[in-house]
């Protein structure tokens, strides 16, 4: 899938002037190849829309059509396959490893330990597989190959105990689990792993998904997370099939990160995932670096950044609608959003109207008001009111509004919040 997508972008970059048919072209192959690769076709779709839609749309300042093209290939291609890189912890002290039967635990776990003794950390091997007999050996074998502390119990049968010896008696750095696979996510699995988890308070779960359930991955992810709280993923074996898209984008959507990939049977082949550098160099683009540096001094990031981290007060939440009214009427908006069909069941003239009002309510508060929206009570609202002259009713629908706002931005990751777009944030405030 990844060689494919290069090709169709070394086909714009090797263009000297990028026309809409270019970039027609272009959203089409890309269509046909995320397609193949299993990605979810609604996702496509909306995919392909907007690198269309956001292509050809005014050129931002300082760049050319064809830097724009692949900027907006860029971000677009990032946010479906993972927006933001998982945050690493250097160090974690101890990682749980779980995912049904086969996904490749036991020869992640070994990975991952080779991953931590590169960067010069002393990493142990758990065997807390109990179900399947060989296992014992399989993981104490690949430690012997790299020369890892190994603790396990042949023919034990209880995880829980054993993983509890484990932690007793290694002081290692790095302590990794591995657990039993089952064919189905049953309740003796849930309830083996969630007692492991007591016991060994991992800083890590993991959950191990092979590439080649594509799609069907987002189910499974969405189980384990919901079962233990998944803090990052891992997607194995993607170098045996194309799935691979189907499968990172699927996982992304549960909330839970992906990590690492695998590539390959050998201990070496794991490979940190940063969505960004992937796509970078999927896009292959050798300027990309100067390419982002170049549109980011276009655009107010701190601003956005603070606003995407929830910490807005009333007057720069207002500011976004002023921003996004920039860009034209609402009916515009909800056009260039693939949201047209919206048109027809809101009062798009209300709204407009409603948010004009707004302003008045705003410039009727004092500057502590505006930064601290909490003091404002009953009295407040009243004063508020008269003095911008709406009813009571429209400061308090601003202000929930606002509270809404501020919550959902900081319930939301950055990278869904994109995804969802601002169409997310219109839905939830019901316009
Ligand atoms: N090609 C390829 N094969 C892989 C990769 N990761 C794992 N495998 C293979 O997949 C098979 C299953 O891997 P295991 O690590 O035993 O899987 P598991 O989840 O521990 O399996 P159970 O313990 O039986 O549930 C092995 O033959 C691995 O060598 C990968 O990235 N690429
Ligand atoms: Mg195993």
């Amino acid at each position: 899938m990844f060689e494919k997508l290069r090709e169709s972008m070394q086909k714009i970059t090797r263009l000297g002037i990028v026309d809409a048919e270019h970039v027609e072209e272009l959203a089409r192959d890309m269509q046909r190849t995320l397609l193949s690769a299993d990605v979810d076709v609604a996702l496509v779709m909306q995919l392909s829309d907007r690198i269309k839609n956001r292509s050809m749309e005014k050129l931002p300042e300082g760049l050319s059509r064809k830097e724009h093209v692949i900027k907006v290939v860029y971000d677009e291609l990032t946010s479906i396959l993972g927006g933001e890189k998982s945050e690493t912890v250097l160090k974690p002290k101890r990682i749980l490893l779980a995912g049904l039967y086969g996904t490749g635990k036991t020869s992640t776990a070994a990975k991952l330990a080779r991953f931590y003794q590169k960067k010069g950390l002393k990493a142990a091997l758990v065997c807390c597989d109990v179900e399947r007999p060989a296992a014992y050996e399989q993981l104490k074998q690949l430690a012997e190959k790299i020369d890892a502390p190994f603790y396990g119990e042949k023919g034990g049968k209880d995880a829980i105990a054993i993983l509890r010896e484990a932690l007793a008696r290694m002081g290692a750095d790095v302590i990794i689990a591995d657990s039993s696979g089952r064919n189905a996510l049953d309740d003796a699995l849930i309830r083996e792993i969630k007692g492991m988890n007591d016991v060994m308070k991992p800083d890590e779960k993991i959950l191990v998904i092979p590439a080649d359930m594509g799609q069907a991955a987002r189910s499974q992810a969405k189980a384990f997370h919901d079962a233990l709280g998944i803090t990052d993923i891992i997607v194995t074996k993607t170098d045996a099939t194309g799935k691979g898209g189907g499968a990172i984008t699927a996982c992304y959507e549960t909330g839970a990160k992906v990590k690492f990939i695998t590539t390959g049977e050998g201990v070496e082949s794991l490979e940190q995932y940063d969505p960004r550098k992937f796509v970078g160099r999927i896009i292959g683009f050798a300027d990309m670096e100067t390419l982002l540096e170049k549109a980011s001094s276009a655009m107010d990031e701190k601003k956005a950044e603070k606003v995407m981290s929830g910490n807005f007060d009333i007057e720069e939440f207002y500011s976004q609608f002023e921003s996004i009214k920039k860009m034209g009427s609402f009916s515009q908006i909800l056009d260039m959003m693939g949201l047209g069909k919206m048109k027809g069941k809101v009062n798009i003239e209300g709204q407009e109207e409603k948010i004009r009002k707004w302003r008045f309510v705003i410039d009727s508060m004092t500057p502590h008001e505006k930064k601290n929206p909490d003091v404002l009570d009953s009295s407040r609202i009243k004063r508020i009111a008269s003095g911008s002259g709406t009813p009571e009713s429209d400061v308090r629908e601003l202000l929930g509004n606002y509270s809404k706002a501020k919550k959902m931005m900081k319930t939301i990751s950055p990278g869904k919040m994109k995804r969802g777009g601002m169409g997310g944030v219109f839905r939830k405030f019901g316009i």
